[in-house]
């Protein structure tokens, strides 16, 4: 499958990981929008928010589990952080496999990821 998020999740394609549990992987984003960008991503392919069946649903635990995590180990759980979902064409989502950016470290404004 020629899904960027497949081969990182694979290690076919490197990437600076933060997280890892056997159902989310987390990583650094190639093209950060603030100080800490981070893209959460369940290791199972789906495409879109759109396509999450309800037996998927425990993943959005997991995702949020994460956040809570990360925030805390990168510094911004107290100073504030924002996690974004980009759905399909207009949201600007150019990745079809599906996550959730994890941004801060400064007053993020109008920055979605
Ligand atoms: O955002 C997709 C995000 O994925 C975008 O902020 C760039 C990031 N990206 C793309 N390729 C990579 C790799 N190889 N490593 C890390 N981050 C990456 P979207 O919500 O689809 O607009």
């Amino acid at each position: 499958m020629d899904c960027i998020f497949c081969k990182i999740i694979e290690g076919t394609l490197p990437s600076k990981k933060v997280y890892e549990t056997e159902q989310v992987v987390a990583f650094h984003d190639i093209q950060p929008k603030a100080p800490v960008h981070i893209v959460i991503v369940p290791k199972k392919h789906i495409p879109t928010m759109n396509d999450l069946q309800k037996e998927d649903y425990a993943l959005l635990g997991d995702i949020h589990e994460a956040a809570q995590q990360i925030a805390k180990d990168l510094g911004v759980a107290q100073s504030g952080y924002r996690l974004v979902n980009n759905c399909n064409k207009d949201s600007g989502q150019i990745v079809f496999h599906i996550h959730y950016h994890l941004l801060g470290g400064e007053p993020l404004g109008d920055i979605v990821g």
